[in-house]
């Protein structure tokens, strides 16, 4: 028998397949691939030969204009790729949309948006830091919690939510955060509680400096990195795992072909990855599966109602996309050596792209676990080995981590999975810790939890919305509710009940608005209008939720009214291609509404439609010691499965040795 410490793990792959290196999208090979370098600066270019670049422009966006959908179905090499961008420009108060055409060097449309407030820029993070410190009563505040020199305090300027306030109406409002930062390098424990300051970011006045009191900074040291760990654990022996013959999938561009999928992904400054034009090769058909799938937005808001903490309910995607919203990837940390990393761009304030190194990474893997077994006596056993294609990315917002993971399956599923990890928000304490007396009548776990001596990680949620352009067998589809409920049976029988499906088209938005009931449960399916399976059933696609959770927050609560797209796990649009972000193009400081409640309230028909499922995972983070000073990571999921898809196992034919 083999020791640990021996093992060897192989992938043997039947071919030895190229990769091409994609470096930073140098060259366009189809209509979704993301904007090339030169193409952002083409953007740019035009902007100045039209006259609308000037020493106050800034760029929240410069992204690729959705092409026509059948276009790019029916794309193929032989035909010209369109290419368009639009950036979205702020030019003090005013917010620009322009639409630039790539081929031809025009620009197409300039327009001014109104009563909206742009994505947060960069610069705007720190834009006030050196004012504040001069302003007397910031001062004073730091002055009484001991600080006479505010070289090493850190600040930083976030949207704080929306309120509907007078001070906040039409304005761009910030609020601060503060930080001591000497001498540690996890300084996620080091913030200046009780003190907040409400800027004003057009006019750059200081409004308010809110002192909620002096909460003296926690001295314990939260750094995780390998030296300040006391001691490493032994690791028995390395596992191998490598490709000794190839990746086992190819890449033309920002296709990939992998076994029967067929997809192409590409890296993307608000959302991270887009993964578009899914299909699976069933005989010689390629049948489509997903016009279009990514993250549509997060949103993470905070437990606590003290000043400088309820207004820390984050629409990460929406509002912090600045420099990106994903972050380069660790090779052969975050994901396998042998991986192929895909390298991405995003932009800085002024609109010049910005290179985001190993952006996202696609491999294969074999876990150890079977595609599907069968053992018997009677028969020979029989038993298949599981392989599996990840597409990674992981986005980094402040504090926390996610990691974002597409994996597609042999048996005709894709698995997507939301991982948290990184370091939960946490305030200091007066009260040292679990056993500390009540101050003022509460105790000081009363909204979050003692996670280090006067630490308290405060209790939040977080939600994410995926949108989810599913063309099952084309785009003619429908949502199918097969209701599963209690049929009684006739007295004379022994069993009293069975269960039984009841199955309901969905005909409109407002029958898609569904929360998931374990006591009435129902298989979310997408059908297809035009294709049947051997047996005369629609072909179909189920979505399959993993554990989520519904909000707490009480429906006048403005953080909830903002991102209506909590309220429900599932939600059904017919396909525009303008509606891709679920709380709104723009919910920096957002008024209530905006996004799904806003498109569905025409409450429009979905049936026999080209329709876009939208999922909403929802974690509820009551936080424990084991989350600090660093969160393993906590997996949540949902599945997309055929279902009547195929005439049988699609995964039969994998070959057993
Ligand atoms: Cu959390």
């Amino acid at each position: 028998m083999k020791t640990i410490h021996q093992l060897r793990i192989f992938l043997l792959l039947s071919l030895f397949l190229l990769i091409g290196n994609l470096s930073y999208g140098q060259q366009t090979n189809h209509p979704l691939d993301p904007l090339t370098w030169q193409e952002y600066w083409t953007v740019l270019e035009v902007l100045q030969e039209t006259d609308h670049l000037n020493a106050d422009t800034r760029f929240s966006h410069i992204n690729l204009v959705q092409p026509n959908k059948t276009l790019v179905w029916q794309w193929n090499k032989t035909k010209e790729i369109p290419r368009v961008a639009f950036a979205i420009v702020h030019q003090k108060k005013k917010t620009f949309k322009a639409e630039v055409n790539l081929v031809n060097r025009k620009l197409e449309t300039w327009n001014e948006l109104k009563g909206i407030q742009p994505t947060w820029l960069e610069q705007e993070f720190g834009s006030m830091v050196d004012k504040v410190k001069q302003h007397p009563e910031f001062i004073a505040a730091m002055k009484k919690r001991g600080y006479k020199d505010l070289t090493f305090i850190d600040g930083v300027f976030l949207p704080p939510g929306y309120f509907g306030t007078e001070e906040q109406k039409g304005k761009r409002i910030a609020h601060s955060q503060w930080m001591d930062v000497r001498n540690a390098r996890n300084t996620w424990s080091r913030g200046i509680e009780g003190l907040t300051v409400v800027v004003n970011l057009d006019t750059e006045e200081i409004l308010r400096v809110v002192d909620e009191g002096v909460v003296p900074i926690p001295t314990v040291n939260i750094d995780f990195d390998t030296a300040s760990i006391p001691t490493v654990r032994e690791m028995p022996g390395p596992i191998f795992i490598n490709q000794p013959q190839g990746a086992g999938f190819t890449m033309d561009g920002y296709t990939v072909a992998w076994q029967k999928w067929k997809f192409h992904v590409r890296p993307d400054h608000r959302v991270g990855m887009v993964l578009s034009t899914v299909t699976y090769k069933d005989g010689s058909d390629e049948r489509q599966v997903l016009y279009e799938g990514h993250l549509s937005e997060i949103f993470v808001p905070y437990m606590d109602p003290s000043f400088g903490w309820y207004h820390r309910n984050f629409i990460d995607a929406g509002e912090y996309t600045a420099g990106g919203l994903t972050k380069p990837l660790l090779k052969g940390l975050d994901a396998p050596d042998y991986a192929h990393y895909m390298n991405g761009l995003a932009i800085h304030d002024n609109g010049r792209p910005k290179p985001i190194p190993n952006m996202i990474a696609i491999f294969e893997r074999e876990t150890g676990d079977p595609s599907w077994r069968h053992y018997s006596n009677a028969m020979e056993p029989e038993s298949r080995v599981k392989r599996d294609l990840v597409v990674r990315c992981a986005a980094v917002l402040g504090n926390y981590d996610y990691i974002f993971d597409w994996i597609f399956q042999q048996d005709g599923s894709i698995k997507v999975l939301v991982g948290a990890t990184g370091i939960a928000e946490a305030k200091a304490s007066i009260q040292k810790d679990a056993t500390s007396p009540s101050e003022n009548g509460k105790p000081g776990d009363a909204y979050g939890r003692f996670v280090d001596p006067h630490v308290i990680a405060v209790n939040h949620d977080h939600y994410f919305s995926f949108r989810l352009d599913m063309d099952v067998d084309g785009e003619t589809n429908s949502l199918q509710l097969d209701r599963l409920r209690t049929e009684i049976l006739p007295e004379e029988l022994p069993r009293r009940s069975v269960w039984v499906s009841q199955p309901m088209i969905a005909k409109t938005e407002s029958e898609a608005k569904l929360k998931i009931n374990l006591d009435k449960p129902t298989l979310w399916r997408v059908v297809s209008n035009t294709r049947k399976n051997h047996v005369g059933y629609p072909t179909s696609y189920q979505l399959m939720p993993g554990k989520t959770g519904n909000t707490l927050l009480s429906e006048d609560d403005y953080p909830r009214k903002r991102v209506g797209f909590i309220n429900y796990h599932l939600w059904a649009t017919p396909y525009q291609s303008n509606e891709r972000f679920a709380a709104g193009d723009f919910p920096t400081l957002s008024l209530p509404g905006k996004g799904l409640p806003e498109w569905t309230s025409k409450n429009r028909s979905i049936e026999n439609k080209d329709i876009v499922l939208w999922y909403t995972i929802g974690m509820h983070h009551m936080v424990r010691a084991e989350d600090w000073p660093v969160m393993p990571v906590l997996w949540h999921s949902f599945e997309l499965r055929p279902f009547d898809f195929f005439n049988g196992n699609p995964a039969l034919d994998i070959p057993k040795d």
